[in-house]
């Protein structure tokens, strides 16, 4: 006699898998005037003056602060165009990236 399958058919959909993010950093350094870093957040984060100012003073007393997050090779672009700004006026200023815990 012909078995019946009666299991039911059953697919798994995976979820692409979120791309892992990258945190850019903002260094503090002795010689960088805190207008400019102020001024770099603002045109090349888009963060408003306030959290511009917020994140300079945090970088300025504990050596670093988190700016923001992306994937890594838009934090990685962010961080050294930012970087080469700041080079180009002479200023010694850095910002790194390292993954998202
Ligand atoms: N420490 C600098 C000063 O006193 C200002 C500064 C703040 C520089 C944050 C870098 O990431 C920085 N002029």
């Amino acid at each position: 006699m012909t078995q019946t399958n009666t299991k039911p058919r059953t697919a798994t959909v995976l979820k692409p898998a979120r791309p892992p993010l990258h945190k850019v950093i903002l260094i503090n350094d002795d010689f960088t005037p805190r207008d400019f870093v102020v001024s770099l957040l603002k045109a090349e984060f888009r963060v408003p003056e306030a959290q511009a100012l917020a994140i300079m003073l945090t970088a300025h007393t504990r050596g670093a602060c988190v700016v923001a997050v992306f994937t890594r090779e838009i934090a990685e672009a962010k961080a050294n165009r930012a970087t080469e700004i700041a080079r180009s006026k002479g200023y010694p200023l850095l910002f790194t990236t390292e993954p998202e815990e």
